[in-house]
């Protein structure tokens, strides 16, 4: 894709330099087809071309079954300040990221960014175990120049983690059982969540939270397109 131009004057410095970072490009099948960076990657303009990328949401249940969310950083430069799921971003063009044997490069992302955003040391969240469930594939703007569109593989791992948040990726997390969260969606104050986490949740979150020890059985090969 040819770069957009535009003034990154306004935005945070760590946050304009992570733009730079080299995404996967996929077809609808989830085909590897190339790599550009996560900035044109997230250029409204490109996706409304049909720029498609990898990317994975990584849901977090301690051992009292509670889901770890966070509210991004007001820095982020896509969907800022908003409240969501324990993590998410993108495995990168890389032959460790890019390994597709039981969605292994995006375990390795996934943990990768665990410890980039929330600080949880690798030991606490070991790439065997977290639990591969589904692919979706959805578009979503942010404002009128950024947006998402991607083929999100989920990732559940149940695991009781320290965490030491990047305030320059996350403002806040909290930890909500199922009813508080329903709660939150129903009552949000001034609670915002993004897209995506609401996409998955009304399709497929609460149904895997009651079923959570026996979440291996819910795995599916399909792409939804949500
Ligand atoms: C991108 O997340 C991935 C999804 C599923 C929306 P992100 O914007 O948090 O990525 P990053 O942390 O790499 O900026
Ligand atoms: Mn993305």
């Amino acid at each position: 894709m040819p770069s957009v131009n535009f003034s990154f004057d306004a935005y945070n410095d760590e946050q304009v330099r992570l733009m730079e970072e080299m995404c996967i490009l996929v077809d609808d099948n989830d085909k590897k087809i190339g790599a550009d960076t996560k900035k044109n990657c997230h250029v409204m303009e490109n996706i409304n071309k049909g720029l498609l990328h990898r990317a994975f949401s990584v849901f977090l249940f301690n051992s009292e079954n509670k889901l770890l969310l966070q509210q991004r950083s007001d820095e982020k430069i896509t969907f800022p300040s908003l409240w969501t799921n324990t993590c998410c971003s993108h495995p990168l063009n890389t032959p460790l990221e890019l390994d597709e044997n039981d969605q292994v490069g995006v375990r390795r992302a996934a943990q990768r960014k665990l410890q980039h955003e929330l600080g949880i040391k690798p030991h606490q969240a070991p790439i065997d175990d977290f639990v591969f469930l589904t692919r979706i594939h959805y578009l979503a703007p942010s404002d009128g120049i950024w947006g998402e569109h991607e083929i999100d593989y989920v990732l559940i791992i149940r695991a009781d983690v320290d965490t030491e948040i990047n305030s320059n990726e996350v403002k806040a997390v909290e930890y909500l059982s199922l009813e508080e969260l329903r709660l939150k969606f129903e009552n949000p104050g001034d609670w915002k969540f993004t897209p995506w986490f609401k996409l998955i949740s009304e399709k497929f979150l609460f149904t895997w939270w009651k079923d959570l020890d026996n979440i291996k059985v819910k795995k599916d090969e399909k792409i939804h397109k949500l």
